[in-house]
């Protein structure tokens, strides 16, 4: 007998209900126990949004569990009811069915409301991270290698070790890094955010729960890379905190508020620099936001294309309105600038010598 001769329906009869009724009495399981886990026993939650975060992911999980259910539990099932029967000939093909319409509408209507949901539900979060004014404290964090220390309004300097944070009043942490990329992760806030020189990624979060939680750099950066999860966050009542930043106030009176190795300083010196070097030294630290050295000022990447800089008549004045010429580009490439296309890094941050800075100048005059 030919398999294509078999009528589909009388196989659907009732071992597909009656699977059907399993899978279903399984995914209600699933997602009660999801629903009910204490995720934060695993995990405290330090901090709104962990709780929404954890919402979300529970939302997922429950609805990755019933579709993995249906998917596995069908297919488990339709391989072994629709299985080559040993009356069947060798060759036999199975049943080939075509254009069910019910079938197609529904496994694009039921996919299409789920991501909607999903993406109102994610961006309702992310608008509280990453949308609103800032408010409350605002801190900054650095990472180095290998550490993190941190500036606060009202005192001078850094502040190593532990970032204090008072519960209940909403935080603004702008986080950014001196050397290497690195990467700062509060499990308990459920947040992250990439530290990446010259840039400054922001968190905004409300700590609610005081204790010390782990700080964690989850981007390889050296060494040792491993030993940065030794520094925490510390959240505690707002009079134990205002009096921790009274502590620091008056300790770090007299401590330098210049950005560790970053700008400033008397304008460098452009003698002698050498095109050659600095054309080697574009390929390495400025192709990957200004494009290649051909692109021209409206061919953005991050930056501004640089082709022609010194001696482009559609562009005379650099971003920051100085005419351009070799010394305004070379206080850019010194101090950096935050313009409405975002920051250039300052010479501290690429990782440059006044040498450095020169060969630049020397190469970027050869574009002309
Ligand atoms: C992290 C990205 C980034 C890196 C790395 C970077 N730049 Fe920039 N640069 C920018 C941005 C962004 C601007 C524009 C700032 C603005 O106006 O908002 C800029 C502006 C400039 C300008 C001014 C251009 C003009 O038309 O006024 C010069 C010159 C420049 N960069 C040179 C360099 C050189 C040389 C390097 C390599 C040492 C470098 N940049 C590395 C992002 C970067
Ligand atoms: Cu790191």
């Amino acid at each position: 007998m030919a398999v294509e001769n078999r009528d589909p329906a009388v196989k659907l009869e009732r071992g597909f209900w009656l699977v059907t009724a399993v899978l279903a009495v399984l995914s209600l399981i699933a997602v009660v126990a999801t629903v009910l886990y204490p995720v934060q026993r695993l995990l405290p939650e330090a901090a709104i949004p962990a709780d929404q975060i954890d919402a979300l992911f529970k939302f997922l999980v429950a609805s990755s569990s019933v579709v993995f259910i249906f998917v596995i539990g069908y297919l488990l099932y339709f391989s072994l009811a629709f299985r080559r029967r040993s009356s069947d000939a060798p060759d036999a093909v199975g049943v080939q069915i075509h254009d069910s319409q019910s079938l197609e509408m529904w496994w694009t209507i039921v996919p299409t409301i789920f991501i909607i949901v999903l993406g109102i539900f994610s961006i309702k979060i992310w608008y509280g991270i990453q949308v609103q004014p800032n408010s409350g404290l605002v801190v900054e964090a650095i990472g180095h290698q290998w550490f993190y220390d941190f500036r606060y309004p009202g005192v001078h300097g850094t502040i190593p070790n532990e970032m204090h944070l008072p519960a209940n009043v909403p935080v603004t942490l702008h986080t950014t890094a001196q050397d290497v990329i690195h990467s700062f992760w509060i499990p308990a806030i459920r947040l992250k955010a990439d530290m990446v020189p010259g840039l400054i990624n922001t968190l905004r979060f409300t700590p609610t729960n005081p204790g010390r939680y782990e700080i964690i750099c989850t981007e390889f950066c050296g060494t040792l890379h491993g030993e940065m999860h030794k520094q925490v966050v510390v959240i505690e009542p707002q009079a134990k905190f205002i009096a921790w930043l009274s502590g620091w106030k008056s300790k770090n009176a007299h401590a330098s508020d210049a950005v560790p190795a970053g700008g400033g300083g008397p304008p460098v010196s452009l003698a002698g620099g050498d095109a050659a070097a600095g054309k080697a030294l574009f390929a390495q630290k400025c192709i990957a936001c200004h494009g290649a050295a051909t692109n021209g000022f409206e061919k953005r990447v991050v930056g501004p294309g640089l082709d022609k800089v010194l001696d482009d008549p559609a562009h005379p004045k650099l971003v920051d309105g100085n005419p351009a010429t070799p010394e305004n580009v070379a206080k850019i490439l010194q101090n950096g600038y935050h313009g409405d296309m975002g920051q250039m890094p300052s010479m501290g941050a690429n990782g440059l010598s006044a040498k450095d800075v020169a060969n630049l100048v020397a190469y970027l005059k050869t574009l002309k």
